[in-house]
């Protein structure tokens, strides 16, 4: 049976032509009465329930849907609008969408958020837990998936044809908690209650090939066509979920693939007479899109994950060339004009061949043209400067998988390399170096290569970690093409991290700015003129104030112990990873916890200390950071002598939900990841948007939020700064002796002893020397020792400065104010005028 096409035997084509009357819709009411007699209907009549209904999933289904055939309609003028102006489109390929709840953002940018409100309340239902009812979607691991998240809510709101391309995960990213201070992982079975955000598109069905192996047939016109046979196929469902742009009746699309057996597995094996064997095969189909991989650093040779990734390039392509055939016919040649893919990291990079194969095996091209196509089309985003995350993939395994794809791999390897030894002759170690296969004892592919060669455009995603893309990772690259090399800093999308996070800031700024931030963050800039005065800081003050609290009640009751509102809070959130250095603010924990063993409390700024992140299952390191947390955190917590002076918290189930409650009151961002590792970081933005002040190093987006504060104050008072920058990073490795620093330093020394006596694992013994010995090691990557003199310096300061409410509140504000260009939407701005070139589209009536 042929699935791939329209029509297909799930949906058989109609043979009778409805009127326009059937397309016409009548238009859904957006006041109160409207809204509550859609909930009213749903609640009874599609859900069926009544009086007795206790539950508040119910009116919370009641509330999606009534909000959904609002965006129905608005999709559907969103999508003719784009068909009338025949509209360059761009797609963004992500195996990560950290979506988040979705309630509030609907709410937000339908402009129905006090209507919505009122209604409900009229109804005896408060908004504020229907939000609560709803699961996070998290199907991403950290920055890039929420990144692809943040994205997709700014192409919306600035009109652009932007579609979002991934995999509907059965399972997000694990649900975590901890157990004898230890990471447990729980699956995360997000859809168990459905998901009425989606909507399923079978008629859109696409087919997949894997394994098999490729036949050559000279067809009629004497040309070598390329042929896949005897593959194992797979099918791939798209759902369909709504972008809403903010009040501007733009709804996009993102677009998610779901993975489902052939009726081949039902029949082939069966035929051979091995039933069992028939079902098990059919459940590997079904297996593909079962699970989100944990790892934020590539996770190397698994073959489901790179079933994963070739699914949701093939699935793509498939969908976007069916869509180009449907309204352009088979006529390429304005292909590359009319559209473009953005790679997010070289996850979803085998598109660069899978585009040449089917442009060439299923579109009957020729090489060059499918080539051209290609490598105009497509664009490239890196997000990691550590080497050991490069992905690769093992020659054998990909050509057993992806065979015909492995071939054109090669092709364009020996065509590169052809350039490569016309520019550099007789460079034979440069050949090797930029080869797209790594030859060894098992060769490579080089993922990065790959997508570098079959780009236009390759970036970075803060201005440090560009120019060391240029100078380091892709100097080759770079010497070669220097004009694909760019930079995009990252942003956040100010609508969830502000606005829908963070109402009662919200509220303040725009009864001072009035609303235009909503769509324009440079406005904040407006700020920094009620930064003095007296009473626009009280309330600056109370609402971070009351922020706090709200945090407070969370850390209480997720963690058991009593934050007062008044200390500093400080907080670190984010993947636990050695380069990002929890390690490093623990030791200033402890240091902190020695000072008041040791009667060292001069002067002392109550401290709250908030740890939260996720370890990916498989990374033993990061595991026993978590553990050295939570034991700290019981030792610290439980000792009278400390009291409310310190206290410190691991905070399970770090999620989006959880960011959104944390950021706004949260005092103090850590961003203390050894220069020249962290490739941007998005969570350090979101809370200098609250009105957090940084504590960071001179790495990714924290050396250009210093710029900003400094550009709007003319001073370097608002960023508490310190450690080695990235080049003295670089030089410092030859020569570190991290036990002479220890040695040297008497607070060190003392913190470095109280762990190495066991204080913190008495029932333990050598529960830490994993640490302890990496901190010790000449050869520790992260230099925690070379930084720890200045942090705890510039820890010092910001105690101090704490001290002094009223300069914090200044400062607070001034963060908030200079927050602007970390707005998605400048970086959108910034994406489309130099990488997609689309032109906006409004959407009318
Ligand atoms: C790859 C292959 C196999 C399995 C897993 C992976 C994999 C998955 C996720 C590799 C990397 C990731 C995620 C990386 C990530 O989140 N990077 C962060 O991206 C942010 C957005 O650009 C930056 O702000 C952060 O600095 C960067 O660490």
């Amino acid at each position: 049976m042929d699935y791939p096409n329209t029509p297909n035997p799930l949906r058989p084509l109609r043979a009778s032509k409805p009127t326009a009357e059937l397309f016409r819709l009548p238009e859904l009411g957006m006041d109160g009465d409207a809204l509550a007699l859609d909930i009213r209907r749903y609640f009874a009549y599609f859900l069926g329930r009544d009086r007795h209904c206790r539950s508040s999933h119910y009116p919370y289904l009641a509330l999606v849907l009534s909000l959904r055939d609002r965006l129905m309609e608005r999709w559907k003028r969103t999508r003719y609008a784009y068909e009338e102006q025949d509209a360059k489109h761009a797609y963004y390929l992500s195996l990560e969408f950290l979506m988040g709840r979705a309630l509030n953002n609907a709410l937000l940018n339908l402009g129905l958020g006090e209507t919505t409100e009122s209604a409900l309340r009229r109804l005896g239902l408060e908004v504020e837990e229907l939000i609560d009812v709803e699961h996070d979607a998290g199907l991403g691991n950290g920055g890039l998936g929420r990144l692809a998240a943040c994205f997709l809510d700014s192409c919306a709101t600035l009109q652009l044809p932007v579609m979002g391309y991934g995999i509907r995960y059965e399972y997000g990213m694990f649900r975590q908690h901890v157990e004898n201070c230890r990471q447990m992982e729980e699956p995360d079975h997000w859809l168990r209650d459905g998901n009425p955000w989606e909507l399923e598109r079978p008629e859109l069905t696409r087919r997949i090939q894997y394994y098999g192996r490729t036949e050559f047939q000279r067809g009629a016109d004497g040309r070598l066509r390329a042929r896949w046979v005897d593959s194992h196929d797979v099918l791939a469902v798209p759902y369909d979920i709504p972008i809403p742009g903010y009040k501007n009746d733009t709804v996009n699309v993102l677009r998610l693939w779901s993975s489902a057996a052939t009726d081949e597995f039902d029949l082939g094996e069966f035929n051979a007479g091995s039933y069992t064997e028939s079902v098990a095969a059919k459940n590997a189909a079904e297996n593909i899109t079962m699970v989100l991989y944990p790892n934020d650093a590539s996770e190397n040779g698994k073959e489901l994950r790179l079933k994963q990734q070739y699914f949701l390039a093939s699935a793509s392509l498939q969908d976007v060339l069916y869509r180009w055939e449907h309204y352009h016919g088979p006529d390429y040649s304005r292909f590359a004009e009319k559209n473009c893919f953005q790679l997010n990291d070289t996850h979803p990079s085998c598109a660069v061949p899978e585009l040449m194969r089917l442009l060439m095996d299923e579109h009957d091209m020729e090489w060059d043209q499918a080539w051209t196509i290609t490598s105009r089309t497509m664009a490239y985003t890196n997000h990691t400067l550590l080497p050991e995350a490069l992905e690769k993939w093992p020659v054998r395994l990909f050509g057993q998988l992806l065979p015909r794809l492995l071939e054109i791999i090669y092709e364009i390897n020996a065509r590169f390399l052809t350039e490569v030894a016309r520019r550099w002759p007789g460079d034979n170690d440069r050949l090797a170096r930029m080869s797209l296969i790594e030859e060894g004892p098992d060769p490579q592919v080089r993922m990065a290569y790959l997508a570098i060669v079959g780009s236009y455009s390759v970036n970075g995603v803060a201005e440090l970690h560009s120019d060391l893309l240029r100078q380091g990772l892709f100097r080759d690259f770079f010497e070669l093409w220097p004009h694909k090399f760019n930079n995009k800093t990252n942003g956040v999308t100010q609508r969830r991290w502000l606005a829908s996070a963070n109402p009662s800031l919200a509220g303040l700024v725009t009864e001072t700015l009035g609303d235009g931030w909503i769509t324009r963050l440079d406005e904040l800039r407006g700020l920094a003129r009620h930064a003095d005065d007296p009473a626009f800081r009280e309330r600056w003050r109370a609402v971070k104030r009351a922020n706090k609290v709200r945090l407070a009640e969370m850390v209480r009751r997720d963690c058991g112990v009593a934050f007062d509102p008044d200390a500093l809070f400080d907080v670190q959130v984010k993947r636990i990873h050695e380069y990002k250095r929890q390690q490093l603010n623990l030791l200033h924990a402890i240091h902190l916890y020695a000072r008041l063993k040791n009667g060292e409390a001069g002067d002392w700024t109550p401290r709250c200390v908030l740890i939260g992140g996720k370890a990916a299952p498989g990374y033993f390191m990061a595991k026993r950071i978590i553990t050295l947390t939570c034991k700290v955190a019981e030792m610290i917590n439980g000792d009278p002598e400390v009291g409310d002076r310190l206290k410190v918290v691991f905070l399970p189930n770090y999620r989006v939900s959880a960011m959104e409650v944390i950021a706004p009151g949260t005092d103090l961002s850590e961003q203390i990841s050894t220069a020249g590792k962290e490739a941007s970081g998005t969570g350090n933005m979101k809370f200098m948007m609250n009105g957090a002040v940084t504590i960071g190093t001179l790495d990714g987006a924290n050396i250009e939020i210093r710029e900003e504060l400094m550009k709007l104050t003319g001073n370097d008072d608002n960023f508490f700064l310190f450690g080695l920058t990235a080049e003295e990073v670089e030089a410092a490795r030859h020569h570190y002796d991290p036990n002479a620093i220890i040695e040297a330093d008497p607070d060190l020394k003392r913190v470095m002893a109280l762990l190495e006596s066991g204080h913190f694992n008495h029932l333990e013994p050598g529960l830490f020397d994993p640490i302890i010995h990496a901190i010790r090691s000449p050869h520790d990557p992260w230099l925690v020792a070379a930084d720890f003199r200045a942090y705890v310096d510039a820890q010092d300061r910001a105690d101090a400065a704490y001290r002094d409410g009223e300069r914090w509140t200044r400062m607070s504000i001034l963060n908030t104010a200079a927050s602007g260009k970390f707005s998605t939407d400048r970086t959108m701005r910034d994406y489309n005028a130099e990488i997609w070139r689309l032109t906006p589209v409004p959407v009318g009536r």
